[in-house]
């Protein structure tokens, strides 16, 4: 993953070798390049002024050990700075409620049933709402990930009323004393009303301790505007980033976290169960950046 960046930020370093670049070519170079990732312009200019200040400010030539510090500080910087104090293995409340927002193809399902893995793997025990009620096929896709997993499962018919779905999980988690109560949700156009008020109506009922937008990094920019939208309308917490696998040009990472100021906690790494991780700014940076 990541690696068409490495390289360009490796050969842009490079051309310091063996002795020094000048400081304005390498920030020409860096913001190019960051842009070219699909990182957002305000985005790049945060990281260039950054990188700028690291760097003594009358210094015309910086050396390439120079450069990759500040680089890797640069971007570390906006990546550190929307932390939660969450230890989502110990969230010390059971159950622990997590609802699962999104829109249509973002990853929502496949990342409510990964989640469900990723806490069974660490002996947690969870049981997962079928409150996507809405998508013909819905129910099944997420029952057959759920049996796949080995978790279980509880649905309505389709059609049924989401809000109620959540609700019956929850007490059917707190009768068997289960950890995590993992609710997936209908996606339609983020500008639907309906939908809106259906989610606004579900965090009424289920009181999640935890609300997680899942984004698809292959839609680069566009990841924002949804967001945003989302943001308006309903609350969240924090952000699942689906199918890093897929994003080529690298950069979403980078420009999600600048522009929503929300912790991405967890990325999606491809279709299997166990391709799901908590995310880690120094295993990004470790990737993107050249040693
Ligand atoms: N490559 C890749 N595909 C993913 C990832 N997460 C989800 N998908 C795929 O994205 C598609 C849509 O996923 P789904 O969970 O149905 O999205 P939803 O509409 O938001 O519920 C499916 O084909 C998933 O297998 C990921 O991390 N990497
Ligand atoms: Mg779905």
């Amino acid at each position: 993953m990541f690696e068409s960046l490495k390289k360009k930020f490796g050969k842009a370093i490079e051309i310091g070798l063996p002795s020094e670049i000048r400081k304005g070519d390498i920030e020409d170079n860096i913001r190019n390049i960051l842009m070219e990732s699909d990182v957002a312009l305000e985005t790049c200019d945060r990281i260039i002024d950054s990188f700028d200040s690291f760097i003594d400010g009358v210094k015309k030539k910086i050396s390439v050990a120079e450069v990759k510090s500040a680089l890797r500080e640069s971007i570390s910087a906006i990546l550190g700075e929307n932390s939660i104090d969450l230890d989502i293995l110990n969230p010390g409340k059971k159950p622990y409620i997590i609802l699962f927002l999104g829109i249509n193809g973002t990853g929502k399902t496949t990342t409510v049933a990964k989640m469900a893995n990723y806490f069974k793997e660490n002996n947690r025990r969870s049981v997962v709402a079928a409150s996507d009620t809405f998508r013909a096929g819905a129910i099944e896709q997420l029952a057959i990930l759920c049996q796949t997993v080995g978790v279980n499962l509880i649905k309505h018919e389709s059609g049924s009323d989401p809000a109620s779905v959540a609700f019956d999980a929850i007490e059917h988690a707190k009768a068997r004393n289960l950890d995590y109560v993992l609710i997936d949700s209908a996606g339609r156009m983020q500008t639907n009303r309906n939908l809106l008020e259906e989610m606004k109506k579900i965090k009424r009922v289920a009181k999640p301790d935890l609300t997680v937008l899942v984004l698809d990094a292959m839609i680069g920019q566009d990841a924002v505007y949804q967001a945003e939208t989302f943001l308006k309308e309903v609350s969240y917490d924090a952000i699942i980033l689906t199918k890093l696998d897929t994003d080529a040009r690298g950069g979403s990472i980078i420009t999600i976290s600048d522009q929503l100021k929300k912790p991405i906690i967890f990325v999606g790494t491809g279709q299997k169960m166990n391709e799901i991780m908590p995310f880690d700014g120094n295993w990004y940076l470790d990737r993107i950046l050249p040693e």
